[in-house]
């Protein structure tokens, strides 16, 4: 089992700082491949491929998109994380995969993996949030923080309040706000005790990624 070999906590946290997800249809004029690169030359530190929505790729072209994008990520140095799709993560050998709350818990998908895998888990509710730690979440992502435009079925937004509630309650573990985020608006979250945000369209629909990111970057100075 490798439930009992997760990765180093701070490690984590430092890897959430600027956490940019991406799939095709967030970047529907230009190559997601140059965006990533133009991102993480501009400081992303952790890259999840979420292929979803309507038009997004299938089958084969997800996974050679998928692939393309993990060897910009291992050229940048950038972990790769799969949003879902375990199976994908397995078959690509991918550093982390994020899951929501209707899928296994995560020392299972860790153990499916078969390696020391980064294991990320939305969160809604305090109960979430404490059910997902229980079953070896290496991270929460908590949210929508602001109303989003890239989730069709993204929950209530929330403001910074769990993640304040979480950190009042001495919870410790690695956090990530999402939905919504800019550079401009990104301070609250990180005040409320987030280690990092995560990001679609403020780094994919930016005119320049790489300046967006870079942006996101230097408000952990
Ligand atoms: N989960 C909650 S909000 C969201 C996801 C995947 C979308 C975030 O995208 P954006 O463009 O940063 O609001
Ligand atoms: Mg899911």
């Amino acid at each position: 089992s490798y439930s009992d070999q997760r990765p180093e906590p701070d490690t984590v946290r430092r890897q959430l700082a600027v956490y940019f997800i991406m799939g095709s249809i967030n970047c529907p004029d230009r190559s997601p491949v140059a965006v990533l690169r133009e991102a993480i030359a501009g400081g992303v530190t952790l890259f999840q491929f979420r292929e979803k929505g309507a038009g997004a790729l299938t089958g084969q072209a997800a996974y050679e998109l998928a692939r393309e994008l993990q060897a910009v990520c291992r050229e940048g140095g950038v972990p790769f994380i799969v949003n879902d799709d375990v199976d994908m993560a397995a078959a690509l050998g991918a550093d982390g995969i994020h899951v929501g709350q209707e899928d296994a818990p995560a020392d299972s998908l860790r153990d499916r993996l078969g390696y020391k895998a980064i294991v990320g888990v939305s969160a809604h509710t305090l109960e979430e949030a404490g059910r997902a730690i229980r079953d070896g979440a290496d991270y929460l992502g908590i949210g929508p923080v602001y109303p989003t435009r890239s989730k069709h079925d993204a929950r209530t937004v929330q403001g910074t309040r769990l993640i304040q509630e979480l950190r009042g309650l001495g919870i410790d573990i690695p956090l990530v706000g999402i939905g919504g985020i800019t550079p401009g608006n990104a301070p609250p979250v990180l005040a409320a005790g987030a280690d990092g945000v995560s990001v679609i369209s403020a780094i994919s629909g930016a005119e320049d990624p790489r300046q967006a990111a870079a942006a996101l970057a230097a408000l952990h100075g």
